[in-house]
C-alpha cells in the first residue's frame, strides 16, 4: 500500500473534538505507516436533524468502496423514540458486518489512580443480541406492554468465539472467560455459551487452542468480580449487551471512559472507535479526553498490521498518562483536549 485511506466519522458531541485529535496523532507517524488520506464522512443525530437521515448512503458507500479503514467518534442518540431515527453506529456495524468489538482495558499508572493489574480485553459480539432492535409495544389488559426480541445465533457466537480464542491464544496468560446468564436464559445464553465452548473442537482449528484455559462467569457476578479482583480476567467474551456494559464498568477501574479504545472488526474492514459516547455534559468545552480515540487509531493500525505505528501511538499515550501532569479533568487533571494532544505529539 502506498497510501492509507481513512474514513473519519466524528458524528456528534465530543466525537467532533476527539476524532480530529486522533487524526493529528496519525499524521505525526510519518513513514511508519503508508501516507494517510482522510475522507470526512457524516453520520449521527445532528445530520439527522438537518436531513432526516442518520446514516447517509454516501457514507456507507464510501466506506465500502474507497476506504481501507475508518475512525468513528460518538453519536448523540436520544433516549426517547424518534420516528425515522435509528443509531447509525449500530447500523454501520451491521451493514459492514463488523462482528467483533474488541475493547482492551489496561492500567498503566497506579500513581494516577488506576487500579493496578488490570490488563484485559472485552470481546463483544457486535451484530445481534438485544441490539437487533426488534421492539414492539401493545395495549394489554393492565396497560402498555413492551417486548424486545433477543437473537443469539450459532453462526455469530462461533465467529466471535473464534476471534476470542485467537486473541487469548496470542496473550501470555491465554485465559478466556465466557460471560453469560444461562442459569436464567438457558436457550439464548445457553447457545452462546455452548457454541463458544465448542470452538476449540472445530476441525479447522484442531489443537490450536490447547494452551488456552477456559472459564465462565455469570454476567452479574462477573461485574462484581471485576471490581474485587480484576486481575483474574484476561480475555472476556460476551454477547452484545453484556459486553457493552462490562466494558464501561471496566473503564472505571482505570480511571475514565475517556481512556478506553475499541475496534469494530470484520473479515474485510476495521473501524476504530472510542468506547465512550458523545458526553453532552462536557461537549463544546474543549476538555474531552482524546486518549481513547488515539488508542483506537493505534488498535486500528495494529489490526491492519502496522505494528510500529501502533506501538508508537500506544507508547506516547502511556507516557502521557504515567507522567500525570498533562491530563484532562476526567483524570483529575486541569488540561484541555488540545494540551493533551500536544503532549502526545511531543512524545511521538
Ligand atoms: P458517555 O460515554 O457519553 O458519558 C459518560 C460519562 O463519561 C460522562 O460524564 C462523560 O462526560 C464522561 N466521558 C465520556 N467520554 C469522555 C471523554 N473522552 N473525556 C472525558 N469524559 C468523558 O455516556 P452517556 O452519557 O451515557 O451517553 C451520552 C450520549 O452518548 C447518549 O446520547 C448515548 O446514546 C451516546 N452514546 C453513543 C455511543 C456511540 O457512539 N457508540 C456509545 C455510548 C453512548
Ligand atoms: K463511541
Ligand atoms: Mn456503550
Amino acid at each position: 500500500r502506498r497510501s492509507l485511506k481513512i474514513g473519519l466519522i466524528p458524528a456528534d458531541g465530543i466525537g467532533k473534538e476527539v476524532i480530529p485529535a486522533a487524526r493529528q496523532a496519525i499524521e505525526a507517524l510519518g513513514s511508519d505507516i503508508p501516507k494517510p488520506e482522510f475522507i470526512d464522512l457524516l453520520a449521527g443525530w445532528e445530520v439527522f436533524t438537518k436531513t432526516g437521515v442518520a446514516l447517509p448512503d454516501e457514507t456507507v458507500d464510501i466506506l465500502r468502496n474507497e476506504c481501507d479503514c475508518a475512525l468513528f467518534g460518538s453519536v448523540s442518540s436520544p433516549s426517547r423514540k424518534v420516528v425515522g431515527y435509528s443509531s447509525p453506529i449500530v447500523a454501520l456495524r451491521k451493514k459492514l458486518d463488523l462482528y467483533a468489538n474488541i475493547r482492551p482495558v489496561v492500567s498503566v499508572a497506579p500513581e494516577v489512580g488506576q487500579q493496578p493489574s488490570v490488563d484485559l480485553i472485552v470481546v463483544r459480539e457486535n451484530t445481534e443480541c438485544l441490539y437487533v432492535k426488534q421492539e414492539t409495544q401493545t395495549e394489554g389488559e393492565k396497560g402498555k406492554e413492551a417486548r424486545a426480541t433477543r437473537v443469539i445465533t450459532e453462526y455469530a457466537s462461533r465467529r466471535i468465539g473464534q476471534m476470542a480464542f485467537e486473541l487469548a491464544n496470542a496473550r501470555p496468560r491465554k485465559h478466556l472467560t465466557i460471560i453469560h446468564k444461562s442459569n436464567v436464559l438457558s436457550i439464548t445464553d445457553g447457545l452462546f455459551r455452548e457454541t463458544v465452548r465448542a470452538v476449540p473442537t472445530l476441525p479447522a482449528v484442531a489443537g490450536k487452542y490447547d494452551g488456552v484455559t477456559i472459564a465462565e462467569q455469570l454476567v452479574d457476578s462477573a461485574v462484581y468480580r471485576l471490581f474485587r479482583e480484576p486481575e483474574v480476567f484476561d480475555v472476556m467474551v460476551a454477547p452484545n449487551l453484556y459486553g457493552d456494559i462490562i466494558s464501561d464498568a471496566a473503564a472505571a477501574l482505570v480511571g475514565s471512559l475517556g481512556l478506553i479504545p475499541s475496534i469494530n472488526a470484520g473479515d474485510n474492514f476495521v473501524m476504530g472507535e472510542p468506547v465512550h459516547g458523545s458526553a453532552p455534559d462536557i461537549e463544546g468545552k474543549g476538555i474531552a479526553n482524546p486518549l481513547a480515540s488515539i488508542r483506537s487509531a493505534a488498535l486500528m493500525l495494529r489490526h491492519l498490521g502496522y505494528v510500529k505505528g501502533a506501538d508508537r501511538l500506544d507508547n506516547a499515550v502511556d507516557a502521557v498518562i504515567r507522567d500525570g501532569r498533562i491530563l484532562t479533568p476526567d483524570l483529575k487533571g486541569t488540561s484541555t483536549t488540545d494540551e493533551v494532544l500536544q503532549a502526545v505529539l511531543k512524545q511521538l
